[in-house]
């Protein structure tokens, strides 16, 4: 297999100025959500963030509707780290693989739990051994390389399936996972609002606890927030759910509805974690 940096041209940036100017030049932007100053959108509008979160996933739009609209021209500019959703975009607009390799009953699943993943059980769903191998990759950073590489893993996903022995694997961490995600440190602030440190994503556990959660990762300095569904962060937070806490924590906090964080490219430590969970219980009980 060729890889993917001959075939496709691809550039990464965190900023939304360049990201703005690549787009003018003609790439097609993926997921290029810059938090406070919103989303650079290309002819296919490949985003669902912040104020673009009423549009369907990306993934699910690329495979469905554009299937190879940039084979002839395959340059993309990108941000954040390669998520299975921004990647199988990228695939299906430049038609690294046939339309026949990417089933409908992929594309949907990386849809569904890019969107809302806490209802999910992976384990038991058709293709989620195989969104689960992608989603296990290690060393995956928000740069070029790692886009590359992440495209390169997914076309040989669609295009070969996982061996035994893979499956096998995929199901043993995933279980760990799930053990580890239940046994993180878990602090639960007000009626509402969980903080935890893990060293495991894991919101789908973590939401049987309580209703938002504040969690902090270590390995990428940063802390997310997440109500369970849209349904519960407005129920909480009023019309708009997260963002209205977003707008209440400062610049740069961004996402979606019901689930986003701190400023992409800023490092946070943990006390900044919690004083961000107390921030948010007070403003939850004096709105
Ligand atoms: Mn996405």
């Amino acid at each position: 297999m060729q890889h993917t940096d001959a075939l496709i041209e691809l550039l990464y940036t965190d900023r939304f100025a360049e990201a703005l100017r690549l787009c003018g030049l003609g790439y097609e932007p993926i997921e290029c959500a810059y938090g406070g100053d919103g989303s650079v959108l290309g002819a296919f509008a490949m985003d669902h963030h912040g104020s673009e979160s009423w549009r369907e996933g990306v993934a699910l739009r690329a495979c469905r509707d554009h299937y190879a609209a940039r084979k002839q021209d395959p340059r993309f500019v990108v941000t954040g780290t390669p998520d299975a959703d921004a990647v199988l975009a990228i695939i299906a607009l430049a038609g690294l693989v046939p339309a026949s390799q990417i089933p409908e009953a992929f594309y949907e699943l990386v849809n569904l739990h890019d969107v809302d993943p806490v209802p999910l059980d992976l384990l038991s769903l058709p293709f989620g051994e195989e969104l689960l191998f992608f989603q296990q990759l290690e060393h995956l950073r928000r740069d070029q390389a790692s886009f590359f590489r992440a495209i390169d893993e997914m076309r040989r996903l669609l295009l070969g399936g996982l061996q035994s022995k893979q499956r096998t694997m995929v199901r043993r961490r995933e279980e760990r996972r799930i053990e580890m995600a239940e046994t993180s440190s878990l602090e639960p602030i007000g009626d509402a609002v969980l903080l935890v440190e893990s060293r495991v994503w894991g919101f789908d556990r973590w939401y049987r606890k309580a209703p938002l959660v504040v969690s902090y990762s270590q390995r990428g300095a940063s802390i997310t927030v997440g109500c369970r569904s849209v349904e519960v962060a407005e129920a909480l937070c009023g019309e708009g759910g997260l963002m209205r806490v977003f707008a209440h924590l400062g610049y740069g906090w961004g996402g979606r509805e019901s689930i986003g964080g701190s400023p992409r490219g800023v490092v946070f430590s943990f006390d900044q974690a919690r004083e961000a969970a107390h921030k948010i219980a007070a403003w939850l009980e004096q709105k």
